[in-house]
């Protein structure tokens, strides 16, 4: 297995940067492509190679494919790049329907990346230590204008107490280990390199597709060869398409629901059942413990706990973490049919991983992050919610088979009106088929209905995450004619 080339690859790809606690995202497009490339060779980018430490300030850079385009990128090399890219997140109504953007949700009123909005180009991805992100952020967009840059948006973060996100859950928990990066860990969920950076073998065995260039493309030999020895130059090489969804969450209507449909028969609120149907939604508790390993209560010590299936487990019912549960549904581990709790099931899985590295945004609700202030606080006029993004190789069968094979399927895994209780779509297209959540137990499930959407889309795209040698490469290109 060849070892990752942890120079080459862009730092976030590889590393949450959870020691920065500030987080900036800049969506910005190109007025003059000739000063932009002059700005994009001078950048300093933050390679995979080190883990940094809280002083650290990291830059990270991605182009959509139009961003691509406006820089000169050739478009016999453009056509190369995978479809979904190609046709970005909004292009057709196909795709829409696929990721559940329908009704309040529909790219025509998104913030960013809809088709009203300004065209975005680049994602330029600033983090630093919480009071050092405000001047980091002035420190780059002082040389905007001198690039040839306009900001269309200025996206800003919030670090949770907990490393919560908006609802009260603990995140960043569960994520992949790459196959010669990380250090093992369970077995089952060390993946193929080649799943989130390109230029490696993915879970099939084989190359994903990516530009490949001839050597006149490149006269300065600035690219990296193809692992292969074709003599092409490889500009997807240490490359990953990063997935980008602004998701707004509405935290009062989400606990205002959980407390209506757990009060008691004199109609008392019950807060400890409010929390465990609310965890039971997550398929977790607040502290992150999974539901797995303690089903009954909360146990901080198991908050980054990972080490679970879900049939090897116990578990095959779902009767401790309910089959449709978001966790479980975003990463069924060893449940996948044809044989759950089997390695093959395992393998299956393998082809639907991503690595999240979102970061929430907008004020808390309420500070403490319990339930009980979080009601008390009522309706907040305030957005609030998750910069979801994800890193993946093949969009199509990573990222947006997850969210409509799994996350937006009411019949996932013989469920039958059951999108996910959290982020799900409530069948957009049709209401009567979603918006059922089971809790399976014995000797009788419970149903809970009526859910409404909790989690709405205000922006998104699809981007391209270069290695840092493609990033020059980008930077030497003569002026399209
Ligand atoms: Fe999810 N949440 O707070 O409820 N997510 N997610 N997610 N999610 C996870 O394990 C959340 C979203 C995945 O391997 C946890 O880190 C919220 C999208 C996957 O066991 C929590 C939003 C997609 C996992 C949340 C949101 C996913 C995961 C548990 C939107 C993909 C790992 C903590 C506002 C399409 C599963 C953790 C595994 C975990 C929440 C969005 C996928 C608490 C609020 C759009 C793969």
């Amino acid at each position: 297995m060849p070892a990752l080339e942890l120079t080459d690859i862009q730092g976030i790809i590889l590393r949450g940067y959870g020691s920065l606690r500030g987080a900036c995202f800049v969506l910005l497009a190109v007025d003059d492509p000739g000063a932009t490339k002059r700005w994009l060779g001078e950048l300093d980018l933050r390679s995979g190679q080190t883990r940094p430490s809280a002083a650290d300030t990291c830059v990270n850079i991605a182009f959509t494919y139009g961003g691509l385009a406006r820089l000169g990128f050739s478009s016999d090399s453009l056509a190369m790049f995978a479809g979904e890219f190609r046709e970005g997140m909004t292009a057709t109504k196909h795709r829409q329907r696929i990721l559940g953007d329908l009704g309040e949700s529909q790219p025509e009123g998104w913030r960013w990346g809809g088709p009203r909005g300004e065209r975005v180009d680049l994602l330029l991805m600033l983090y630093a230590a919480d009071e050092q992100i405000e001047q980091t952020y002035q420190r780059h967009a002082g040389r905007f204008p001198g690039a040839g840059l306009r900001v269309i948006e200025r996206l800003t973060t919030i670090f949770l107490p907990g490393r919560k996100e908006h609802f009260g859950f603990r995140d960043g928990i569960a994520q992949p280990l790459i196959e010669g990066f990380d250090e093992p860990g369970r077995p089952g969920n060390t993946v193929a390199a080649g799943e989130f950076v390109l230029g490696y073998v993915n879970a099939y065995g084989q190359y994903t597709q990516r530009p490949l260039l001839s050597p006149a493309q490149d006269p300065q030999g600035i690219l990296p060869s193809t692992p292969t020895a074709s003599g092409s130059r490889d500009f997807g090489r240490n490359g990953s398409y990063l997935v980008f969804r602004q998701l707004s969450q509405d935290v009062g209507t989400f606990w205002r629901f959980l407390d209506d449909k757990t009060r008691t028969a004199a109609g008392a609120a019950d807060p400890a059942a409010r929390l465990k149907l609310a965890s039971k939604m997550v398929g977790r508790w607040p502290s992150g413990a999974p539901l797995v390993k303690t089903p009954d209560a909360d146990n901080p010590q198991l908050a980054d706990d990972d080490d679970f299936l879900y049939h090897g487990s116990g578990d095959a019912h779902g009767f401790k973490c309910p089959v449709g549960s978001h966790v479980r549904r975003s990463n069924p581990r060893d449940a996948l049919e044809p044989d759950p709790g089997s390695e093959r099931s395992i393998e299956v899985g393998k082809r639907h991983r991503i690595i999240r590295r979102g970061r929430a945004y907008g004020p808390p609700l309420a500070t403490s992050m319990e339930p009980t202030d979080m009601l008390a606080a009522g309706d907040a006029t305030q957005e609030r919610g998750l910069h979801f993004i994800c890193f993946n190789t093949h969009i199509g069968r990573q990222f947006e088979f997850i969210q409509h094979t799994w996350v937006n399927n009411p019949k996932f895994d013989g469920l039958y009106t059951d999108d996910d209780p959290l982020i799900g779509d409530r069948g957009a297209d049709d209401k009567d088929e979603a918006g059922t959540f089971t809790v399976q137990a014995t000797p009788v499930r419970t149903r809970v209905v009526g859910l409404p959407r909790f989690v709405h889309v205000r922006g998104g795209a699809y981007f391209f995450m270069p290695g840092i040698r493609a990033v020059r490469f980008l930077a030497t290109l003569p002026a399209p004619v």
